[in-house]
């Protein structure tokens, strides 16, 4: 494996064509954003390029990769995934492609390479950003739909540009994406304004069912399976949902435990400087930022409440 500057990753993307790039599993706006950007601006070059279509993508970011996507990857394709952080972060129809996987663009602090080449920078609050700087190291000009990618990028990996993974340099380009014409107040009305009732539903039960322990200074909440569909809330009321319990004045990390359709239990963790989202998540073999992190656990619910516990206070 070879770690690439992003001068070293814009060069590697002009002297090659024909580009297949690849979301991850559960896609945030950060990874749909950032591979439409990266889809868009190689378009511009004049170069073959498609997202891989990923059924996973709800319709909260849907439109972003419309007329990018393609159903499969094709032989001699180049093979870039963009916000993945480990093999298991890629969608299961995409794990045949491990091993022919060229280049990994991303900003995870905690993550396991599984290609030729990377670009990470866990400096950079999302990935979208380190996307923008390789594209405009390529000479490209961005238009609406390219500005408007990286801002949904960039917006929802930030909570609207209040998470502490939020820095001048993400400023400098939602300040560019503004200026190439994203429609800014209608994408953070859209994003980060508007509640769906169901979202405000899930978010009164969770007020009711949260657990505080540690003296307020953390916080558990168990959803079950049964309780969102008795809701009936979709996987867009339920995006980022793991934010809100940690917005409890006096928390400082929080956990939100959901089970999956599959039966596993996915928790996503949410923390203020201090405390490392992550090193809870990689006790369950997950990953991610010190923010922001999550993992899947292959055990009952009850059974994982009490074992994220155990990891927490730790
Ligand atoms: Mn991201």
């Amino acid at each position: 494996m070879k770690t690439l500057t992003r001068s070293e990753t814009a060069r590697f993307l002009l002297e090659h064509d024909r580009y297949c790039i690849l979301s991850h599993r559960r896609p945030d706006g950060d990874t749909v954003g950032s591979t439409a950007a990266l889809c868009l601006g190689l378009r511009q070059l004049g170069k073959t390029a498609h997202v891989l279509f990923n059924k996973e993508v709800t319709p909260r970011f849907q439109w972003l990769h419309e007329g990018l996507t393609k159903p499969e990857a094709e032989e001699g394709d180049i093979v870039v995934t963009v916000d993945v952080a480990s093999p298991g972060m890629l969608p299961k129809a995409f794990e045949q492609l491990l091993g022919r996987i060229d280049l990994r663009i991303d900003h995870h602090g905690s993550s396991t390479s599984f290609t030729e080449l990377e670009l990470v920078d866990p400096g950079s609050a999302s990935c979208a950003e380190i996307v923008w700087d390789v594209l405009m190291e390529m000479g490209i000009s961005a238009d609406r739909p390219l500005a408007e990618a990286v801002y949904v990028g960039t917006s929802t990996d930030t909570g609207c540009f209040r998470f502490a993974n939020t820095t001048a340099h993400t400023f400098a380009v939602a300040a560019q994406c503004a200026k190439a014409g994203a429609r800014i107040y209608e994408l953070n009305q859209e994003l980060f304004e508007t509640n769906t009732l169901g979202r405000l539903r899930i978010q009164g039960w969770i007020v009711e069912h949260l657990e505080l322990i540690r003296d307020g200074e953390m916080a558990i909440c168990a959803i079950p399976r049964s309780v969102e569909k008795q809701i009936g809330v979709t996987e867009d009321d339920m995006d980022n949902i793991s934010s809100f319990p940690r917005t409890v004045a006096g928390v400082r990390m929080a956990a939100t435990l959901r089970e999956t359709a599959d039966g596993e239990v996915k928790i996503s963790i949410r923390a203020v400087p201090g405390f490392d989202a992550a090193k809870v998540a990689e006790k369950f073999g997950g990953g991610g930022h010190k923010g922001a992190a999550g993992a899947s656990l292959q055990m009952p619910l009850d059974e994982a409440v009490k074992a994220v516990e155990a990891a927490m206070l730790e």
